[in-house]
């Protein structure tokens, strides 16, 4: 546990990560100082969360830099807390580390202090869906008094353990930006899902973001679990470097292994298997998400309770009460309307091309309208190329930075242009045919054109909303 109790500590980022490890740190005996790039009047709403369960009389114990991190607001600290939206490359942490300064991400941090068993989740598509059928499996089971979920789904570990015990589970989804700057980090249970080019812009190189994601079980010894993909030679050999005990899940058939410990897809069927002997958990029908990429997250998530003795009747009832209701999961994959037999599905939150491709495969056999296209994180559209030419029937690429795009796959596929969102829908519903479907997967961040992937999501489905059926559509009015 790091000591906390009378400690300097500067957090930066102050946002929902910055916001609950400052008040972590404060309520633990810390004597914090805040820095943020954005000027104190765009961090009001901020200022006003780090202070609000506070008496308004009482003094604001934080010492605060705004509009940039000067020297001074690492001068006296004995270690520095970074939210997982601060690369750990900017000058002044380059020069805290010249200082020897620890520099610790919130995550570190906070389960440093967690009481509760931590299932911490990663990989680079599927990591929130996985979280929530993990909790959802956990929690219908009835064993636990309470089962939390945290981490980059939304709610800062940090936020979260101060309403934690021993008895509880906090399932983390963990990402890359977060696991980079752990030091001790030691979940009971790991899971890795998959592993494919992204964030590139931050981590330089993909053996820095794999490195970043095997921070997972750095610190995982005998008596701890890891659960990998078996069918991705990406992360199986994760399993070469962690004393934990192995677990595999894989959709790609049974294990010819006796020993295989894990859970396999058989047909229409999800199993179990343990010290050799099978269970059938349930079908692929019962598995209340679209799409087979799914398949994926739900037996990675019954490998989770598989570890917890779990019955298989308890791990349906958890799948059976799962409503994915979350906000984590809307933009991901969601269908937004059917329109004359087309369906328009919002998948703004795929913003790697293995998030676009497991989304392209798992449409089956339907023609596709794809729409695509944002910032780029140095992405390599090639793995792209077989599926769009089979599967795709026209790709409108929006925004300005799509030539690499448009370059990997021009002779795959229809490539159409779209200056906004609105046009970009209209383009393909109006090549679209009942059968179709048309699908927002961008494969790139949305900040050349929007706040948030969200803010891209939304307006993909106001637009959507606002398509006529192609029959009675309105002649464009004639200015004279
Ligand atoms: N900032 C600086 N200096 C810098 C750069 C940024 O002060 O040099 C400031 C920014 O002005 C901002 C803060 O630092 O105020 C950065 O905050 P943040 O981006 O870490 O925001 P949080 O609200 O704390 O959100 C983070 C995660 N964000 C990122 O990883 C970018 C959230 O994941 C996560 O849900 C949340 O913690 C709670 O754990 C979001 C995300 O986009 C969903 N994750 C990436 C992804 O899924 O692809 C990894």
């Amino acid at each position: 546990m790091i000591q906390l109790q009378g400690k300097r500590v500067t957090v930066f980022g102050l946002n929902r990560s910055g916001i609950a490890a400052a008040k972590l740190l404060y309520s633990r005996g810390a004597v914090v100082t805040l820095t943020d790039t954005r000027s104190r009047e765009a961090l009001s709403a901020e200022i006003a969360a780090l202070t609000d369960s506070r008496d308004s009389n009482t003094r604001n114990p934080y010492r605060t830099y705004f509009s940039g991190h000067p020297l001074e607001c690492i001068a006296d600290a004995d270690f520095i807390v970074v939210s997982p939206g601060v690369p750990l490359d900017i000058p002044i942490l380059c020069e805290a580390r010249s200082r020897n300064l620890p520099i610790l991400g919130e995550l570190e941090v906070a389960a440093s202090v967690c009481p509760a068993t931590i299932v911490a989740i990663t990989g680079t598509k599927g990591k929130s869906t996985t979280t929530l059928l993990t909790a959802a499996i956990l929690k219908a089971s009835g064993r636990f008094p309470n089962v939390r979920i945290a981490g980059n789904i939304g709610v800062p570990l940090a936020a979260e353990v101060q309403c934690l015990t021993s008895r509880d589970i906090v399932v983390v989804e963990a990402s890359s930006f977060q696991l980079e700057s752990t030091v001790t980090f030691h979940p009971k249970i790991s899971v890795v899902l998959n592993l494919s080019r992204d964030h590139l812009d931050r981590h330089g190189t993909m053996s820095a973001y794999r490195e970043a994601k095997q921070k997972i079980s750095a610190n995982q010894t005998i008596g701890d679990w890891i659960i990998l993909n078996d069918s991705e030679a990406s992360v199986k050999d994760f399993a070469a470097s962690t004393s934990a005990e192995v677990i595999y899940f894989t959709d790609k058939g049974p294990p010819e292994n006796l020993s295989f410990s894990g859970t396999f897809r058989e047909g229409a069927g999800l199993f179990a298997q343990q010290n050799g002997i099978r269970e059938k958990i349930c079908d692929i029908a019962d598995i209340p998400l679209p799409g087979t990429h799914n398949v994926q997250n739900v037996l990675a998530a019954i490998a989770v309770g598989q570890i917890f003795g779990i019955t298989g009747a308890e791990i349906r009832e958890g799948l059976q009460r799962f409503d994915g209701a979350h906000p984590a999961l809307s933009h991901a994959f969601e269908l937004v309307r059917t329109l004359e037999g087309v369906r328009f599905i919002n998948d703004s939150k795929a913003t790697n091309v293995a998030a676009v491709k497991a989304a392209l495969e798992s449409l089956g056999d339907s023609q596709i309208l794809l729409i695509m296209g944002g910032y780029d994180k140095g992405n390599d559209y090639t793995p792209l190329r077989e599926v769009v030419q089979t599967q795709v029937k026209g790709a409108v690429m929006l925004g300005e930075h799509t030539q690499q795009i448009e370059k990997t796959l021009a002779d795959t596929t229809k490539i159409m242009k779209a200056e906004t969102m609105s046009e970009a829908v209209q383009m393909a519903h109006k090549h679209a045919s009942p059968g179709d479907v048309v699908l927002l997967s961008p494969a790139n961040a949305s900040f050349d054109m929007y706040s948030d992937y969200k803010a891209r999501g939304n307006d993909f489905k106001e637009a959507v909303a606002l398509l006529q059926p192609k029959g009675t559509a309105r002649e464009p009015k004639q200015h004279v």
